[in-house]
């Protein structure tokens, strides 16, 4: 689809919408390690929020497993310290992390009810293939119901709420739904990464209003384009094409109205090397908007 026609269906979506006046909320995904790998403390995270309010105005960022490094323990406090808001994950995949993860936050959320804006069960598990629509029904239920004061919901790829594997959540009475959009993964040239986004999001987005309305909380829940690392088919790392892509893709939503978070906030070096869709191995310690010093690479200003 080319922009040309994206934006008019845009527009019908926006219509649809009850008024969509001001600009959508900016967020970022944030990992639990410092730089070297060891667990986050409490005032790491205060100097996360402090670096992540001044160079971009944001205030709420995402997590993804609640327990581990006791991230919701030491997330909380320097939220409620820094005026930020977490959308705080459970990570289902296996029975131990889910039931721990589950606690964290059951323990955790309700004492800092004013800094959790949300629960996320499960990170692209539809998308790995570890759930249905249904078994991840099922957990965000069983979530829902222990902490029923919170917005609870997932985060998974696009395609996965495109292609009628989520009906079961989007029809099922979920509160909020994090898409993952990412141009870069789909081997696309930066010169058409930001139409490839927004084709990927109103296709994704399209299909639940479809179902539900307006009655689903809609986020992107990652998108985000590497300064450095190995190319992707078309996609090529680079700091100028991550600058690009930031402000054309991410804030381009944005300024619609939509709501988003970039993944990620910080480089992580410690994070060893991952294997791609096509099988070709990856280095995924270039994702930040930031340096790992907490540097802004860009201007992350929408
Ligand atoms: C550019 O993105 C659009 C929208 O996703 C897609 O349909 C098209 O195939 C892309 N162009 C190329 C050359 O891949
Ligand atoms: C419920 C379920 O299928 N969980 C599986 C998800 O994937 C992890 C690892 O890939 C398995 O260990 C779980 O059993």
């Amino acid at each position: 689809m080319h922009l040309s026609s994206i934006l008019p269906a845009a527009a019908a979506l926006l219509a649809t919408a009850p008024v969509v006046a001001a600009k959508g909320n900016m967020g970022f995904a944030l990992g639990d390690k410092t730089p070297t790998g060891a667990c986050k403390s409490q005032q790491d995270y205060v100097d996360d929020f402090k670096a992540i309010e001044s160079a971009s105005g944001a205030t709420i960022v995402r997590i993804y497993a609640a327990s581990d490094c006791d991230t919701a323990k030491n997330i909380l406090p320097a939220a409620k310290a820094q005026g930020f808001q977490v959308v705080l994950g459970i990570w289902p995949d296996t029975d131990e992390s889910y039931a721990k993860d589950k606690a964290a936050v059951v323990t955790y959320a309700p004492q800092y009810a004013s800094q959790v804006y949300a629960v996320t069960v499960g990170s692209e598990t539809m998308y790995r293939g570890n759930f249905t629509g249904d078994q991840l029904l099922a957990k965000i239920k069983d979530v829902k119901s222990a902490v029923p004061q919170f917005k609870v919901g997932t985060a998974d790829s696009w395609n996965k709420f495109q292609d009628g594997t989520a009906d079961p959540l989007i029809t099922g009475g979920v509160d909020i739904l994090l898409c993952n959009g990412f141009s870069y993964w789909q081997g696309q040239k930066i010169t058409n990464a930001t139409a490839s986004f927004y084709d990927d999001m109103l296709q994704a987005w399209g299909h639940i209003q479809a179902l539900a309305g307006d009655k689903i909380e809609l986020w992107v829940g990652e998108t985000g384009w590497p300064s450095a690392g190995s190319k992707y088919q078309n996609a090529v790392p680079g700091t100028q094409s991550a600058a690009t892509f930031y402000s054309e893709a991410f804030c381009g939503i944005i300024d619609w109205g939509y709501n988003a978070f970039f993944f990620e906030a910080f480089d992580e070096p410690w994070k060893p090397l991952s294997v791609g869709q096509d099988g070709s191995v990856a280095d995924e310690t270039h994702w930040g908007a930031m340096n790992a010093d907490r540097t802004a690479k860009y201007s992350l200003k929408c």
